[in-house]
């Protein structure tokens, strides 16, 4: 495998950052997590325009443009002969010192891995999951923005760690408020009636890439979408739910907190976007190949 760093390739090896790095000392800096499919990576302007989001919230220049960073993925996936896969895009702070200060830190780092993807066990799709809401709740706007995709994931690493600790793969994460957030690595989604349903930004959701692409398919099936503030009792009610991300794309929900969500299988509407997102990834994306 190649991995790309500041413009140079190395193998897995050498692939190697400074200890001073503050992406290492203080997690700092941003990242994203794209897919490919079939020779083509999947919405990776909206990655890329996501990146840089993150990055400008953190006051963090980002040493390449927009372009730039879309040819370093796409060659590295081109070097890595890479047709499916999952791509890790980093951007630290940078070498400094012992200390906070990033204004001690010289240059950021750009870092682009391409790799096989570890796709969840297919019965689970089948079958749907069954998770739980977990006592870490959701980082505060005006603590550390949930908007922005940064180094620093402890906030979902112990939601993950008290998942998986309650026997489950994902957790409902709520925010200080009581209302849902998101998962742990994923946006949850309900539907109700005609309707389907995600909590808004300001719940302190992941502007998920995956999620604008449902809420777009669902619209086009003819189904109200909104963004409401909902609660547990509202997911607990809903008739179906799902997750949805980059890695796991569109996985159902059938039990929340011990509570069988609607018929108790994966139901009509998760199934169909399930299928028009299948067929959307084979044919949508940037060319790796042109
Ligand atoms: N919420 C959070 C907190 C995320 O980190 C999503 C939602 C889904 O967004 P996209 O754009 O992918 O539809 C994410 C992104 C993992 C892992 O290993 C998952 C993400 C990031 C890093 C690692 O499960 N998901």
């Amino acid at each position: 495998m190649k991995i790309y760093i500041d413009g140079k390739y190395y193998g897995e090896k050498d692939a190697k950052i400074s200890v001073f790095d503050h992406g290492l000392l203080y997690g700092d800096g941003v990242f994203e997590g794209i897919r490919a499919y079939n020779g083509r990576v999947f919405r990776l302007a909206e990655h890329i325009d996501r990146l840089f989001y993150s990055a400008k919230a953190i006051l963090l220049d980002i040493p390449l443009s927009h372009g730039d960073m879309m040819r370093a993925v796409v060659d590295t996936c081109r070097r890595n002969k890479l047709r499916d896969g999952y791509i890790r895009l980093i951007v630290t702070r940078g070498i400094g010192s012992l200390g906070l200060n990033p204004y001690r830190c010289k240059k950021p780092s750009v870092i682009v891995i391409a790799d096989k993807i570890q796709l969840y066990p297919v019965e689970m799709y089948k079958r749907g999951l069954d998770i739980i809401t977990v006592p870490t709740t959701r980082n505060l706007h005006s603590a550390l923005n949930p908007a922005i995709k940064s180094l620093n994931y402890l906030n979902n690493i112990l939601a993950k760690i008290e998942a998986i600790n309650g026997g489950c793969e994902e957790a409902v994460m709520l925010n200080s408020e009581g209302f849902v957030a998101e998962c742990t690595g994923d946006n949850l989604f309900i539907t109700k009636g005609g309707q389907l349903m995600t909590p808004p930004l300001s719940a302190g959701a992941l502007y998920g890439i995956t999620r604008g692409v449902v809420m777009d398919l669902a619209r086009d099936n003819g189904l109200t979408v909104t963004e409401p503030n909902l609660t547990r009792y509202d997911l607990f009610n809903a008739d179906e739910c799902f997750l949805t991300g980059t890695g796991a794309e569109i996985i159902p929900v059938v039990k929340i907190d011990g509570r069988v969500i609607g018929k108790g299988k994966p139901g009509p509407n998760t199934l169909r976007l399930v299928e028009q997102y299948k067929a959307l990834t084979k044919v949508s994306g940037e060319p790796i190949y042109p």
